[in-house]
């Protein structure tokens, strides 16, 4: 979980990541593809070397040699060939071809040159007469520790020796590795991120060498995988064909309780560092009453001495407040025309503001979330989930932020804006007017969660939209569990959810409550008459407005299905998820039947066929064994057929659904159908006109 969005955090994205990671590292392996040109044992040797190495800055500047080295030996064969001719245009034409050729190794391997200029944090401070000031001190203590190009280009970086150790250590208390972020320069460098479109095959050079009786083509290359060929691909960096010129500058605010410093400072850098200054108004640090000592003294003095010609305001709350409240309090100091909420352990990359601010200049209604990329709490890498693929927010039943898929086909490898039914809640930009006009946050609701479902539900019922733009990336340190307390161990996501369920939700509210049946008409979850009023006087839509309109494609467990409720044999045994992790993949149990209808027993089966949960459906495996596993939607061994006297058969196994000889709390399988009691499943509701036979 994660505190300031209240979200599950398990982002989907790192699976595809990975896969994507090895896809470049891929290359690299891949790479010798000109084995005459060069020393093909040693290169062989020396790239899974690099690889496995900890330190693998060096691969790039290797990949980098190696290419020189094979254009090197390419361009020297097609001199020496064109020594040999005898028409000078044929010469000619040949230097033209190499230098062109060389040219675009050069384009290709020189990186690209930052138009942003970094002053560095370290050089930055200007020299303070009074040496004696212990801040200053402590500071040029920290300062000489930092070790210069750490981390840059956003690498993996590891620390050596007894930092190393200490950082493992680190990891265990405070799920960073925070050694490494105050070794690491404040203001790394982290490759443009943004949207890439490869061509391939990416690149042909035909070259001809006419001599007086024939014609030889020396080097042809129309299929990259041949091993003659180099694969110089012409990469378009698509988002910048955009030109954003906002009119609108923006209050970045960024909320902080007993986060690390330096990681609050990295976000700060990250954002003066990549936001032309004049659409950044200012940067507004809300302190919820940390009790960190260097949060107090140390982050002024640096503020006021490394970050002077900046505009950074510092609010200080008196006592904890919450991540709700404290955002509030940012908000209300704010000047610029757009707020951006950041959390305070992120890092804004290139070009990150711009589609932002033009987006809200063109709607003022639509609040936009960038692109979430992993920063890594282990070693603090920069990590994209591929070029273009990104999910959009989503939301379960049981009230929490879920990423789903982008929903309409046509968006998918879109860069312009794309709709999104909810948002993660840490990072997203809004302007300033719409966001008081709307009704800013719910102030009654405590500590943190449930907060981002109610804007997004909020947002799109009273005439807003909620976008994902892909040409805005901001990395965000993803960490495994919280390292600080929260006051009082409320469950303040429960009750903040139930707030918003009773407010925006309407009728579908039931859902929720099945997951939390004590907080339905618990007084803990306070006054709702300023909220409800709040939606009255915008005169908002209805949450089966937004399931229709926003999210057509959200499984209601009630709506356009055969049959939902308990499934029960005749032994009053009833179909169960034996309390499987909304997130997990399990068996399809069998569990005596509970006196009320819990959530753990409560199926449907899907007009579709599917016998499911709410992601979640019942699927058939190789020896009869029936799991719960994500739905696909492609029928298949995820397609049931109920029949009329609760017969589930299973087309693809050509089965039936068997609580025969199934203890209690275990997994079912099919079986031979047999029309028997332990095949017959008795839904609470079925509909009638909608099952089969
Ligand atoms: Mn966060």
């Amino acid at each position: 979980m994660d505190p300031s969005t209240g979200a599950r955090h398990v982002p989907p994205p790192v699976d595809e990541w990975r896969q994507h990671k090895n896809f470049t590292i891929q290359k690299y392996i891949q790479y010798p593809r000109v084995p005459q040109m060069l020393n093909n044992t040693r290169h062989n040797l020396r790239i899974p070397r690099l690889i496995k190495s900890k330190r693998n800055f060096g691969v790039r500047v290797s990949y980098v040699t190696y290419r020189s080295a094979e254009a090197a030996t390419f361009s020297s064969i097609m001199l020496l060939k064109c020594i040999r001719l005898k028409r000078i245009y044929v010469k000619l034409a040949f230097v033209l071809l190499a230098v062109l050729f060389l040219l675009v190794l050069y384009v290709k391997l020189v990186p690209e040159v930052n138009s942003v200029v970094y002053p560095g944090v370290y050089k930055h401070g200007k020299l303070v007469s009074n040496l004696s000031n212990v801040f200053e001190q402590k500071l040029r203590d920290y300062e000489s520790k930092i070790i210069a190009n750490l981390g840059d280009d956003g690498d993996p970086a590891y620390l050596t020796g007894d930092d190393a150790k200490k950082g493992d250590e680190s990891l265990k208390t405070f799920a960073l590795n925070t050694v490494l972020s105050d070794r690491m320069p404040l203001d790394r460098k982290l490759r443009d991120p943004r949207n890439k479109k490869q061509v391939e095959p990416s690149f042909l050079f035909i070259f001809i060498s006419f001599s007086i009786f024939k014609i030889t083509i020396i080097y042809t290359c129309i299929n990259k995988r041949h091993h003659l060929c180099f694969d110089v691909n012409v990469t378009s960096h698509t988002c910048k064909k955009f030109k954003y010129d906002p009119k609108l500058n923006t209050s970045v605010i960024v909320i902080f309780y007993n986060e690390l410093l330096s990681v609050i400072l990295r976000t700060i850098w990250s954002v003066i560092l990549q936001t032309p200054s004049h659409l950044l108004q200012e940067i507004i640090l809300v302190d919820d009453a940390s009790t960190e000592g260097s949060l107090k003294g140390l982050l002024d003095y640096y503020v006021s001495t490394r970050l002077k010609d900046h505009n950074i305001r510092l609010v200080r709350l008196k006592s904890r407040m919450g991540l709700i409240r404290a955002r509030l309090q940012g908000a209300r100091v704010a000047q610029g025309d757009v707020l951006i909420f950041l959390d305070a352990h992120c890092e804004a990359t290139m070009g990150w503001a711009e589609p932002l601010l033009s987006r809200i200049e063109e709607d003022r209604t639509a609040v936009l979330v960038p692109i979430i990329d992993v920063i890594e709490a282990t070693n603090l890498a920069y990590s994209t989930n591929g070029d273009s693929s990104f999910q959009v927010g989503g939301f379960s039943w049981s009230g929490h932020f879920t990423w789903i898929d982008i929903q309409d086909e046509k968006d998918k490898n879109k860069l312009t804006p794309v709709k999104s039914p909810t948002m993660a809640g840490g990072l997203f930009a809004i302007d300033r007017n719409f966001f008081w006009d709307i009704g800013s946050y719910d102030e009654q609701m405590d500590g943190w969660g449930g907060e981002n479902l109610e804007m997004s539900f909020r947002i799109w019922q009273c005439g807003g939209r909620l976008e994902t733009v892909p040409c805005s990336r901001v990395g965000h340190i993803f960490r495994d569990f919280h390292p600080y307390s929260f006051p009082d161990n409320k469950d303040t996501h429960g009750i903040n959810t139930a707030r918003l369920a009773h407010v925006w939700m309407d009728d579908y509210k039931r859902f929720f409550f099945m997951y939390q049946p004590g907080l339905e008409d618990n007084p803990i979850v306070g006054d709702l008459t300023h909220r409800k009023q709040l939606r009255q006087k915008l005169r908002c839509k209805s949450f089966r407005w937004y399931l229709d309109n926003v999210y057509p494609e959200k499984f209601v467990l009630d709506e356009h299905v055969q049959a939902y409720g308990q499934a029960r044999t005749e032994f009053d045994m009833c179909l169960d998820d034996l309390q499987l992790a909304e997130d997990k993949v399990g068996p399809l149990g069998l569990y005596q039947c509970h006196p009320y209808l819990a959530m753990s027993q409560y199926f449907s089966v899907s007009a579709g066929g599917e016998l499911r949960k709410e992601n979640f459906c019942a699927e058939v495996f190789g020896a009869g064994d029936v799991q719960l596993t994500e739905c696909h939607g492609r029928r298949r061994e995820q397609y049931w057929v109920l029949y009329r006297n609760g017969t589930v058969y299973s087309p693809a196994a050509g089965r039936c659904l068997s609580g025969e000889g199934v203890e209690n709390g275990k997994g079912l399988k099919v079986r031979d159908c047999k029309n028997s009691v332990h095949q017959r499943w008795k839904f609470d509701h079925v509909n009638a006109t909608a099952v089969l036979v």
